[in-house]
């Protein structure tokens, strides 16, 4: 077990070794992240004082009104990344396409890609509520020197090679695995340093809570319905205690900690569910699978995915094993 109190700085180095490629790639990538989340955590800690709140007048992609804080939260984690010789394509939840990065000698040497949702949940920014980055690495498919390609992108999310979130909650944390398990690191807000504060993060095998946007019940389907009445009913364990923030890196993080499945399922009203593949549900079922939790789409583990566009959404259910199992009995007897 690895010692508490120890830096992130000081973690990178000793683990630099588990980092397949290790040529030092890994503390660059996570530094850039580190850099960026400081930056991010500094200008969302002040968002009600200067003025930066409401809306940037702008639409991303998904056509939901973007925050200046979303805009701001990109650019930073952007510009991080841009500046380390290591990365040779973005793709942002921000970004209608994704961003070619060309190295200082612009013969695309750099072999990896980062996909990012710069500030999930920030519609929760005006009322105070705990929003979250998260990211995605990958390795190149295509061959290093030719500039980075869509298929780069779309590789499925068992072939990342890292994956975390920052929180920026009642403390910020960066919570991140490179394939050997899941630790976090809080900051010291006074001297801007991560501390390892929670080593060898694990979801427990089964828990209490379930977290669900409840006033989409009528339009989930009859697995779902049927799951969420479960959770009601007086039975062993149960009721359930119902704990739905409406940020996923909040609810996640609360879940890995307590015991817990997270659900955005698809309905009626929104065919896919409302999360992105890429940049939410692949990073996060990465964290999930390290920690011995569990995430599905519904028959199919997340991971095991092959994606067709940058932004497509999947339906979402995350968390402690058990109970992600025990959802996909109800699934699974009507589909
Ligand atoms: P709803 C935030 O916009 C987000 O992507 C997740 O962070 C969050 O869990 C979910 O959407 C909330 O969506 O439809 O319940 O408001």
């Amino acid at each position: 077990m690895e010692k508490k109190n120890k830096t992130l700085g000081e973690f990178i180095i000793e683990n630099q070794s588990e980092f397949q490629y290790s040529t030092g790639e890994l503390s660059k990538l996570i530094n850039a992240i580190r850099l960026a989340a400081k930056v991010v955590n500094h200008e969302v800690n002040k968002a009600g004082l200067i003025d930066i709140l409401g809306e940037a007048g702008d639409t991303n992609v998904q056509g939901e009104d973007q925050q200046k804080l979303d805009v701001l939260a990109n650019e930073k984690f952007i510009q991080a990344l841009r500046k380390r010789e290591i990365v040779c394509g973005i793709a942002s939840e921000e970004e209608d396409d994704f961003i070619t990065i060309n190295s200082q000698d612009e013969n695309h040497q750099n072999k990896y890609v980062v996909l990012i949702d710069p500030l999930d949940g920030s519609s929760n920014i005006d009322v105070n509520v705990s929003v979250g980055t998260i990211f995605s690495i990958y390795r190149r498919v295509t061959p290093v020197g030719t500039p980075v390609k869509l298929e780069d992108f779309l590789q499925p999310g068992k072939n990342q090679v890292a994956a975390g979130y920052v929180v920026y909650g009642t403390s910020t944390m960066l919570v991140y695995s490179t394939g050997h398990g899941v630790n976090g690191f809080t900051l010291n807000p006074a001297i801007g340093t991560f501390y390892l504060s929670h080593p060898n993060m694990q979801f427990p095998e089964t828990g209490k809570i379930y977290s669900v946007n409840e006033g989409n019940y009528v339009h989930f389907l009859q697995g779902v319905k049927d799951y969420i009445k479960y959770c009601q009913e007086e039975d062993g364990d149960r009721p359930y205690t119902s704990r739905y923030i409406g940020s996923l890196v909040s609810d996640f993080h609360r879940n890995m900690i307590k015991g817990g499945i997270y659900m955005y399922p698809k309905s009626s009203v929104t065919q896919n569910g409302k999360l992105r593949l890429l940049y939410e549900c692949n990073p996060m079922a990465f964290i999930a699978e390290q920690a011995n939790g569990m995430a599905i789409g519904g028959k199919n583990r997340i991971l095991d995915i092959v994606p067709t566009e940058l932004h497509q959404r999947v339906p979402f259910f995350c968390g402690s094993k058990k109970m992600v199992e025990k959802l996909q009995e109800f699934l699974d007897k009507y589909h």
